[in-house]
């Protein structure tokens, strides 16, 4: 049970309109802090993530679509206009909100994207997290600070599993804008003493995990045939094997390690690969469809220029130094996202 005397505690987190974001919202609101974010303006609504929170509390509606900042601080989700590009507007919310902890998710987060958008992402993935650090030396208020880091890093890894030792050989622009922003992250730590942690986090999914990244878009698609709206999926690479966990699961890991005693880097991932091919044939197994092949269709635009084979993760430090450990496995994953899909369909699931 929280111990509601003491002062609450503020985290400040970027990325909070995205999958990771809005779990750890989620996360931290039920462990009484108060949560600030960093939203960027766009032309289209992008906090649908946040929205349960709102309702929940009841919270003004107009003020939340309009300005979408807590105007009259009565719950404990703030949030404010700013940019990861925008290094002053990042300085200024520092230094006002004064966080006890900084989590560093926002970022161009699309690994195929960053071949289209390389300087982009260079810029927001990994020069945002420069502008963040810059702005806590210049600020010089105490906080602690959570990057987060890829298995993308790892790239074509020099070995299997891949754990925080592992040299890194990036096959993206998103990969190579990760590993900036990871030894900027570490540097700062060695360089001005300030408390940072690296989360290296491999491939981890939900509901809320973004249309265009292949787990939801394939459990979205069979939802979609099943509810007899579309006859095929496009895809491309199904070889490719990721170590896939739950995102819930993983946000609670980046708390953990900013409640250490010292900042430190760790892998977190569940230990076991699976292709993308085996996820699909899992999906439309849970829909109970057979023969699955015939209804993917490869497009070659959902192909990389250069290609990550294989990732699986060596999660030891984290259970040794965390007591983390990841209860949602592969097939259980799986049924999560294609219910969840099922659902907003309408379709009623009911498994023994
Ligand atoms: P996500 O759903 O794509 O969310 C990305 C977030 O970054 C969104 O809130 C997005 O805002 C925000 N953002 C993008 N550009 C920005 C900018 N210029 N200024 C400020 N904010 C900006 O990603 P995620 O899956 O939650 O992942 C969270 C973090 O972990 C990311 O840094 C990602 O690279 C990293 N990571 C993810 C995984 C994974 O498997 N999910 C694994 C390892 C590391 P909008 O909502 O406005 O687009
Ligand atoms: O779901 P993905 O797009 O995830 P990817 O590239 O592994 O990146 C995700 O995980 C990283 C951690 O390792 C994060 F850092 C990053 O931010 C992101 O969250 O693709 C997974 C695999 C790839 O091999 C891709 O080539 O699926 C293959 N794939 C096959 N068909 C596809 C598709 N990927 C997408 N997005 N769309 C397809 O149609």
């Amino acid at each position: 049970m929280e111990n509601t005397n003491q002062a609450k505690k503020k985290a400040f987190l970027t990325g909070i309109t995205g999958q990771d974001g809005s779990y750890l919202t989620d996360f931290l609101l039920a462990k009484n802090y108060e949560v600030h974010g960093l939203v960027r303006h766009s032309s289209v609504f992008n906090r649908q993530r946040l929205e349960h929170i709102y309702q929940a509390t009841r919270r003004s509606a107009q003020s939340f679509l309009e300005y979408g900042t807590d105007i009259e601080q009565k719950s404990n989700l703030i949030l404010h206009y700013g940019d990861l590009s925008d290094g002053s507007s990042l300085a200024r919310l520092i230094a006002k909100i004064q966080p006890d902890e900084i989590y560093n998710l926002g970022a161009q987060s699309h690994v195929q994207i960053s071949f289209d958008i390389p300087e982009y992402t260079g810029e927001i993935t990994g020069l945002g997290t420069v502008r963040l650090l810059e702005a806590i030396r210049e600020t010089k208020i105490k906080t602690k600070f959570y990057q987060a880091s890829s298995s993308e890093m790892f790239g074509n890894a020099e070995e299997t599993p891949q754990k925080e030792t592992t040299a890194f050989r990036p096959r993206s622009p998103y990969g190579c804008a990760k590993v900036y922003a990871y030894h900027t992250a570490v540097n700062y730590r060695e360089a001005y003493g300030l408390f940072i942690c690296n989360g290296i986090l491999f491939n981890h999914e939900s509901p809320r995990r973004g249309e265009n990244f292949v787990t939801r878009k394939i459990a979205k698609g069979v939802a979609e045939i099943v509810a007899g709206k579309r006859d095929h999926i496009y895809l491309g690479n199904l070889e490719a094997k990721r170590d896939w966990g739950y995102a819930p699961e993983y946000v609670e890991a980046m708390w953990l390690m900013m409640q250490q005693e010292q900042g430190d880097d760790y892998v977190i991932a569940t230990g076991e690969t699976h292709s993308v091919g085996e996820f699909t044939e899992e999906i439309f197994s849970l829909a109970g469809i057979d023969n699955w092949e015939k209804y993917i269709k490869k497009n070659p635009i959902y192909y990389r220029p250069t290609e990550i084979n294989a990732l699986i993760g060596d999660a030891t430090k984290a259970k040794n130094k965390l007591g983390w450990e990841p209860k949602i496995r592969f097939k259980e994953l799986a049924r999560i996202m294609l219910d969840a899909e099922l659902k907003k369909l309408g379709i009623i699931v009911i498994r023994n």
